[in-house]
């Protein structure tokens, strides 16, 4: 019978009672612990690897596991020195697609300076091609295959125990003649029997600073071909009553960012609801991210949301990946555009959440005009965020199992992007890689918003030939290979404006000023233009607002600005058209227009008044 504290390694040859009442081996007079640590890489330190959790939960009481968290970025030389430090029995990793190229070197430097250390890999991108993952690192003696929890904690009794190695499904390893056996897999366990990943006390000081990562259920009804998630039949739910607890906990104890890891959160829709609804009334500011599937939402989902959800504290992310049927057949992705292009824009009208919409470039029979009008299609849908990624061959899906018959080339390691397909030639692959640059840098950060709508609706054949065109340039003038400050991103565009001699320049000149300008929260010391007002003329400026502000607007008069305000808290600029009626009605009329920009110095709001810039000519040089 296990002790609760104290785990044997070797044979015993003496007992001792413990505070249970059982029995437990000593070696000689000294106890010999069973030291096991999970570690893993995480792509960037604001992430929490979830998984590991799960392992030490479901593993203690019986074997206590300590939690180990490095980033990709981190030499490999300080890893392997700390997890030595630590003098674990057992490591456990875990693999994934952002860490599996960095893992490997911090395994095969700990197994030569530590030959007898059990190493245990786990997690999706060893649970395929088990049998390659054994030949390549042979310094490891584990792999467990797919869900982790029971086979881990079997395994840990094993190692401590009779090491009957082939009793545990699940469970990859070496026979002795050091051929890779593979057992068969483990029924999914049953979810409510895991106790909570949540409450470890080392982790609550972090909880404010990081993203914590929850699952409300597991397995995707979906098929998608390019997917993990497709393989695994099912779905399976933790009791809703116990994730409230958890969730109310997790936000009691300071967690900002609570993102779900469904694969797709709406799939029960009552479920959903009342998760919803509970994280309306209990929420205290959190933000809370879902993967949704957009077009089975119903509108009154959407219409409950837009009326009830405070602003800002949902974030959707919806995976549209390619607006192409024949692509949608090939990959066994069933996709309702219309709808959910309906729901979107639903969604975005309500103006409560942020949505991030997802595309994949690569995918079969999508080629580089297809992908244009999978772009295009997406970005009419003003979403707050679009992210181009590229196709990844990931193991153990349909697609790489496939991947001869689309003619596909990728890489060889992690990531496993795509290079080339049949229909999608490598310097397609590059120019569209130009169009997610700029993509990232103009419009996901919403430097310019204004700019950039008004550029794509009125200036460029389609929104995909503006970020083409300019990407290319991007490149072509080598900005890819250096760093940006916010002014250089704004030379920059009107650098390619001019020299394809833009249509209409002042006024996206002007727009790109009312971008930069209204982007700060304090009055910016720099801009990345010549002002247009000299010195003497701004004085002018600020004596008749002072004077006769009025002249502005009704709202302007009630700011009740002093000269000595005006001048401290507000940039001005002449523009050549009227900005006001742009912004209302989406109208160019080409008429001087005096733009004031309002820092408030307390509130660290900004607000912005137009006038015409006649209201004040007379006067001025009166
Ligand atoms: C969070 C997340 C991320 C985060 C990373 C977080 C981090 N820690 O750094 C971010 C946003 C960065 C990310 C990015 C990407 N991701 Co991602 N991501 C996820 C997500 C949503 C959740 C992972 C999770 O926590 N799951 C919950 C846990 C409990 O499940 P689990 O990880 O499978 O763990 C279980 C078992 O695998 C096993 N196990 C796991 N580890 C270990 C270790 C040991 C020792 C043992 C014994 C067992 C074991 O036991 C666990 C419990 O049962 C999954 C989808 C999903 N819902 O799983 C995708 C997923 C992991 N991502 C995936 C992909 C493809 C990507 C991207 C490439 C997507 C892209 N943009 O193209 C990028 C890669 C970025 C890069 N830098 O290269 C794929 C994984 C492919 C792979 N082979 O790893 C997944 C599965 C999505 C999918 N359905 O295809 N991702
Ligand atoms: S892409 Fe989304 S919907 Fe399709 S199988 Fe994966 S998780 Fe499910």
């Amino acid at each position: 019978m296990p002790n609760r504290t104290l785990y044997l390694r070797r044979l015993a040859i003496g007992l001792i009672l413990n505070e249970d009442g059982a029995f437990s081996f000593l070696e000689g007079n000294r106890g010999i612990y069973m030291k096991v640590i999970v570690s893993t890489l995480n792509a960037k330190y604001i992430h929490t690897c979830l998984a590991l959790r799960y392992l030490k939960s479901f593993a203690e009481p019986e074997f206590p596991v300590e939690i180990k968290e490095y980033t990709i970025k981190e030499p490999t030389m300080s890893i392997v020195t700390d997890l030595y430090a630590q003098t674990p029995d057992v490591l456990g990793f875990s693999c994934y697609i952002w860490n599996i190229e960095q893992t490997i070197p911090v395994i095969k430097m700990l197994k030569k300076v530590k030959p007898e250390l059990k190493i245990v890999l786990g997690g999706p991108e060893v649970s395929y091609d088990v049998a390659y993952w054994l030949e390549r690192i042979p310094e490891v003696d584990f792999i467990v295959v797919g869900e982790g929890e029971e086979t881990f904690k079997h395994l840990l009794q094993e190692i401590h125990s009779s090491q009957k190695y082939h009793l545990v499904f699940g469970l990859a390893y070496r026979n002795k003649q050091g051929r890779p056996v593979i057992n068969p897999p483990r029924p999914k366990l049953d979810l409510n029997t895991i106790p909570s990943p949540f409450r470890f006390e080392e982790d609550l000081p972090h909880l404010a600073k990081r993203i914590t990562y929850v699952e409300t259920s597991r397995g995707c009804p979906f098929s998608c071909q390019f997917c993990l998630s497709s393989i695994e039949v099912g779905v399976r739910y933790f009791n809703i009553d116990r994730m409230k607890e958890e969730l109310l906990f997790l936000i009691r104890n300071g967690a900002k960012l609570i993102k779900f890891v469904d694969r797709t959160f709406n799939i029960k829709r009552d479920y959903a609801m009342e998760m919803f609804q509970f994280l309306i009334d209990n929420h205290q500011g959190c933000v809370f991210q879902f993967e949704i599937t957009a077009d089975i939402m119903r509108p009154e989902v959407i219409q409950f949301l837009n009326e009830h959800a405070p602003e800002g504290i949902f974030r959707f992310e919806i995976g549209v990946q390619s607006t192409n049927d024949i692509t949608n057949e090939l990959v066994r992705r069933k996709q309702n555009f219309k709808k959910l292009a309906r729901n979107v824009n639903m969604i975005r009208d309500g103006g409560k959440i942020t949505q991030h919409l997802d595309l994949i470039a690569g995918l079969p029979e999508e080629d580089y005009n297809s992908f244009r009008k999978t772009f295009n299609d997406v970005f009419a849908l003003e979403p707050d965020e679009l992210q181009l990624g590229f196709l990844k061959m990931l193991r153990g899906t349909g697609l790489r199992e496939r991947a001869s018959d689309h003619g596909y080339v990728y890489m060889d390691h992690a990531p496993y992007e795509i290079l080339q397909n049949n229909v999608l030639p490598f310097d397609d692959i590059v120019r569209i890689k130009r169009v997610e640059d700029v993509l990232e840098k103009y419009w996901n950060a919403h430097r310019m918003d204004h700019t950039v709508k008004y550029l794509t609706q009125y200036e460029f054949d389609t929104p995909f030939d503006f970020f083409q065109e300019f990407g290319d340039y991007w490149d072509s003038r080598g900005w890819a290979k250096i760093g940006h400050q916010l002014e250089d991103l704004f030379r920059r565009l009107y650098e390619f404006l001019t020299q394809r001699r833009t249509r209409r320049l002042q006024v996206i000149e002007g727009l790109m000023k009312y971008d930069y300008l209204i982007r700060h929260k304090h009055k910016p010391r720099t801009t990345w233009w010549e002002p247009k007002l000299d010195k003497s003329s701004r004085k002018a400026y600020i004596k008749l607002l002072t004077d006769k502000p009025e002249k502005v607007s009704r709202e302007f008069v009630q700011l009740g600005l002093s000269e000595q305000e005006l001048h401290k808290h507000t940039m001005m600029e002449l523009l050549d058209f009227d900005l006001g009626l742009y912004l209302a009605a989406g109208k160019v009329r080409l008429q001087p227009t005096l733009l004031i920009v309002y820092y408030h110095p307390k509130q660290d709001t900004v607000a912005f008044f137009c006038a015409p810039a006649e209201h004040f000519r007379s006067e001025k040089y009166a």
